[in-house]
């Protein structure tokens, strides 16, 4: 074993290799859980040394298999009256430090490799917040995408018809993703509330009528931004005048152009699955409703915005080449906020040589390990998911506390607790980084300070 953490994580020591050998011998089929398992053993091997409890507890072996996980068969009708059938789980990931948390994705490409590296992350993300949370992650491979209401509504009633019996305010609390959003919220939680007869904070991103929290939709993107202010405040910088990108166009993406907007800084792209727009002269407050109405209220495609706004440009998606053009455009900052990898190695090195020397990230995992690397090593200001995006899983606490005191805070009330949140994260990270001899490494930082939070609760509650 090494002790220090700086060394090139992909590289890899013996003790990772051993690990890893042994992990993806276990789970041979699921790549994007193992890709963020090695992240994180990578990073605190290090403080295995320092905490010989957490070797002798097999803290590692136990926290990378979840607690429990359930698939299940989800039938519904569509409206022609065909049956269909999807197929639905829920991970709960590891409950050391609070009730399972985390949300639900509904895409075509969910599986249980998605959803292990989704529920695994959520673990280290949630001790991050400093709240109560455990970690856990589900959903289903279900497409809501050219669904009607109605067929929306009956696919997450009988989704909930079957989730309803593992979760609970005390137990598991999930909330949205990809492709869940309000509505899909609002049918889960109004099919458990009518087979339960209970009115109990079971899901968050909950409408501000039936136990919502203000700030939720806004609180990933605006803590993705408040987390990227932090790391640019290190140089004395602020978001005036900087340009930056911007990936995906649902509610993470909606929020950070809102905020980057707010602090001065202009946004010059946006995605979404069939391709990217250039807006040259920003995405200003005006453009950013019309977004909102394409989307949250139309859901239509991007590609609209260039017919919208005649200076704007789009580009179709091109999956033959070998990296994506969007992350070529010039600029000072990027925030990748629609799906995991979506940043490979040539974008990474795209970015860099385009002037880009800040990344935060909205979305779940979207470097991939080399990517990640190439951040790291080119010292850029980098924000890695599980700190950049944890604001939005904050917010979710906030909800469960105000729900069970049954009271409402103030929208300018949760947006304080929001960016002393997002600032104690930044500060957990430096801070756990220069602990371990890797000052800057905001990866390390985070996988550092959300793991030993984690595996002391685990050292304390014996071997359960
Ligand atoms: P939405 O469903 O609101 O939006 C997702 C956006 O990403 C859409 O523009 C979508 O395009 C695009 N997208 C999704 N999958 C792909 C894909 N495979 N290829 C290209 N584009 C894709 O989801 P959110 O904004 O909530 O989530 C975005 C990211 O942020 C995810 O990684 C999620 O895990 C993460 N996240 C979300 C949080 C939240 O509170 N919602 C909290 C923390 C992280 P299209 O509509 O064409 O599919
Ligand atoms: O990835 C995430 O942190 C989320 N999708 C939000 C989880 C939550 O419980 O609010």
């Amino acid at each position: 074993m090494t002790t220090t953490c700086c060394t090139s994580a992909r590289a890899g020591s013996q003790f990772v290799k051993d690990f890893m050998g042994t992990l993806t011998a276990a789970n041979p089929h699921e790549p994007e859980f193992l890709q963020a398992a090695q992240e994180v053993v990578t990073s605190v091997e290090a403080v295995m040394e320092k905490k010989p409890q957490y070797l002798q507890g097999n803290i590692l072996g136990r926290i990378v298999e979840p607690e429990r996980a359930f698939q299940f068969r989800v039938p519904w009708v569509n409206d022609a009256g065909e049956v269909k059938v999807n197929r639905g789980y829920r991970i709960e990931f590891n409950s050391a430090i609070g009730p399972y948390k985390g949300g639900l994705r509904f895409h075509p490409t969910v599986n249980l490799s998605i959803l292990k590296f989704l529920g695994f992350e959520q673990v280290f993300k949630n001790s991050l917040t400093t709240l109560p949370m455990g970690g856990g992650k589900g959903g289903a491979d279900f497409n809501p995408k050219g669904k009607s209401d109605g067929e929306v509504m009956r696919f997450c009633q009988s989704f909930m018809s079957e989730l309803f019996r593992h979760i609970g305010p005390d137990t598991d609390v999930p909330a949205g993703d990809i492709g869940v959003g309000s509505r899909e919220i609002g049918y889960m939680f109004g099919e458990y509330k009518k087979i339960t007869n209970t009115f109990v904070g079971i899901l968050t991103g909950r409408g501000l009528e039936w136990g919502g929290s203000l700030i939720r939709p806004e609180a990933t993107g605006y803590g993705c931004v408040y987390f990227a202010a932090d790391m640019l405040a290190t140089r004395g910088e602020t978001f005036e005048g900087k340009t930056c990108l911007v990936s995906g166009s649902g509610n993470v993406a909606q929020y950070t152009v809102e905020k980057i907007n707010d602090l001065g800084g202009k946004v010059v792209t946006l995605s979404d699955s069939g391709g990217w727009i250039f807006d040259g002269d920003g995405v200003d407050a005006e453009k950013l409703d019309w977004v909102m109405h394409l989307k949250n209220n139309h859901r239509g495609r991007i590609e609209e915005y260039a017919q919208q706004f005649p200076n704007a440009e789009f580009h179709s998606r091109n999956d033959s080449l070998d990296h994506n053009p969007m992350w070529s455009v010039k600029a000072d900052c990027a925030f990748p906020s629609a799906t995991q990898n979506e940043i490979n190695a040539v974008d990474a090195t795209n970015l860099l040589g385009n002037g880009v020397y800040l990344v935060s990230e909205g979305a779940n995992m979207p470097s991939t390990a080399i990517a990640q690397d190439t951040f790291v090593d080119a010292g850029i200001l980098y924000g890695p998911a599980k700190a950049a995006n944890a604001g939005g899983v904050a917010v979710s606490g906030f909800e469960m506390a105000q729900a069970s005191q049954r009271l409402y805070w103030t929208r300018d009330e949760v947006d304080a607790r929001l960016r002393i949140i997002m600032s104690s994260i930044h500060t957990q990270c430096v801070d756990a980084a220069k602990e371990f001899g890797c000052e800057g490494n905001y990866v390390h930082g985070a996988n550092i300070a959300g793991f030993v939070k984690v595996a002391d609760a685990m050292i304390a509650q014996g071997i359960v």
